[in-house]
Order: structure tokens, then sequence, then C-alpha cells
């Protein structure tokens, strides 16, 4: 069956990879981000290559006005929506709670536990117009185990789990699948971000090891959307090989074979 699926932060990493990899199965898609230049590339190449209907909206998931705008666009042109991926997501800065930037908690707070619920509400009554909704939120490693100076980011993502076992609680009279998927370390722009653009101090973080690529993500939110209807992953963590937990790390030169 040929479902719509609606995916937060689509210009980059995680979000872009699950829209190619539910494009490349035939499913139509709605791109987001704030990146209008990358949205209108990722546009064009899914639609040419994988002739799939594809929408895209210039999107902060900061702004509640934006997010109503998109919701009320989609109502009126009676678009269908079966799958959301809040995806949307950052990390700024790393450092301890005693001398991080307020900013960049804000940033943090604001995208990955605000935003999340912004478009969550305000697209849960296209949802449920669907015969099998379901709703990805993207966790990570961060948000089961707290590491040193992850602090606020570690908490957004504690929320987000949170937010995830509540959705499920009160998502359920709607029969609405919701699925939480934790990744540990992912080779995107998720460093470079968070070291607000610092590229050689991003690329340390993925020194001698082979990180998750956004790709394995993709392939596991794919895996759990092709479920039969009466199953559903409520919670999934992956990392790559060399990693334990958000904590313990084993770079190849440690190895002890
Ligand atoms: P990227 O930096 O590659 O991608 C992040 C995406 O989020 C971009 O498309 C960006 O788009 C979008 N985004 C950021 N802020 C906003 C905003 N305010 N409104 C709308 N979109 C926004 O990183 P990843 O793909 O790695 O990250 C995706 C998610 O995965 C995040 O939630 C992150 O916390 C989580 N994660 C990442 C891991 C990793 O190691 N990479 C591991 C575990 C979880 P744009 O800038 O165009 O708006
Ligand atoms: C991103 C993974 O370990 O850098 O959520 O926090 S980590």
């Amino acid at each position: 069956m040929k479902k719509t699926v609606f995916v937060t932060g689509a210009t980059s990493g995680f979000g872009k990879a699950i829209a190619t990899r539910f494009a490349k199965e035939g499913h139509n898609l709605i791109i987001t981000g704030r990146r209008k230049e990358r949205l209108e590339a990722l546009k064009d190449q899914l639609g040419s290559e994988y002739g799939v209907k594809v929408s895209a909206f210039e999107l902060d998931v900061r702004d509640k006005e934006q997010v109503k705008h998109v919701a009320e666009a989609l109502t009126a042109s009676q678009s269908s929506l079966d799958i959301l991926v809040n995806n949307a997501g950052l990390a700024s800065g790393l450092a301890a709670v005693d001398e991080g930037e307020l900013s960049d908690w804000d940033l943090m707070i604001d995208t990955n536990i605000k935003g999340l619920l912004y478009v969550s509400k305000m697209l849960l009554p296209l949802l449920k117009q669907s015969a099998l909704p379901h709703i990805f939120n993207i966790g990570s490693t961060a948000g089961k185990t707290a590491y040193k100076n992850g602090n606020v980011y570690c908490a957004t993502k504690f929320a987000v789990d949170a937010l995830s076992q509540s959705m499920r609680i009160d998502l359920l009279p709607y029969k609405i699948k919701v699925t939480a998927v934790n990744p540990g370390m992912a080779e995107t722009e998720f460093s470079i971000v968070r070291f607000k653009g610092d590229e050689q101090r991003a690329q340390k973080v993925y020194d001698d090891l082979k990180p998750l690529q956004a790709e394995d993500i993709a392939e596991v939110v794919y895996y759990c959307a092709s479920l039969p209807p009466h199953v559903c992953i409520n919670d999934l963590t992956l990392t790559c090989t060399n990693q334990a937990n958000a904590i313990y790390t084993l770079r190849d030169s440690e190895l002890k074979r």
C-alpha cells in the first residue's frame, strides 16, 4: 500500500536518508526543514528518480505559526498522512552544566522537545484519518544514559523517550503506532552542528571506528514501518559495533583480539 510520509529535518543526515528510503519503495513524501535550496533539490531528485509525489515545506519546527501553516496547507489540499517521522533535532555545544551557554540550551529544548510536540499535535488530526497511522520519534542513546557534558542534550532526548511512552498511551484509543528509534553515534552533520562548524573537532568523534551511517537508521525505520498492522516496535536502540552505550566506545586500535 502506498503511504504518505512526513519527515522533519529532511535536508540532511537521517531525515534525508529516511525520505530517500521510503521514496525508493514508491511512497509519497512530505519533506520539511529550514534550508530551502536543499529541500527543493531533494524534492526534484526523489520525484525524478523514483516517480513519487514529493511536497516540500520550509519549516522551522520551533515556530508554532509555521507548523500550523503547514498543517493547514495539508488539510486544505486534502493530503493524506500515514507516517510522521519526528527527526529534526540537534546538539549545540558540549560543556559542563555550570559552563554551558543559555542560548544553546534554549535552542536544543525548543527544537528537540517543543518542536517535536508542536509538529505532533498539529499533524495528529490528519494522522487520525489514516488507516495505519504511525509516529516515529528519533531519540538517542543519549536519551537512555547521560554522559559527561551532555546534560541538556541528554535531557532533551530523555524527554523524547518520555514523550514516546506517553504518546503510545494517549494515542492508543486511535491505534496509532509510536516507535522510538534511539541511535548511537552516527556520521552526519550532527557533530559539525554541535561544534558550530569546527569540522576537525567533529571528525575526531568518529576517529578509528566505523560509526552508524544515516542509511542504517533509515533501514531500521523502514523495517519498523513495514511490519504487519498488529505489530509495533515500541522502542529500538541501535549502535555501531564499536559502541556499547552513550559512554563506552571502542576505538579499533584498542581492540583486544
Ligand atoms: P543532521 O545535522 O545531519 O540533520 C539534522 C536535521 O535537523 C537537518 O535536516 C536540519 O535541517 C534539521 N533541523 C535542525 N533544527 C531544525 C529546526 N529548528 N527546524 C526544522 N528542522 C531542523 O543530524 P542527524 O541527521 O544526525 O540528526 C537527526 C536527528 O537524529 C536529531 O534529532 C539528532 O538529535 C538525532 N540523533 C543523531 C545522532 C548522531 O550521532 N548523528 C545519534 C542519535 C540521534 P535544517 O538545518 O535545514 O533545518
Ligand atoms: C547523538 C549521539 O552520543 O553524540 O544523539 O549524543 S551522541
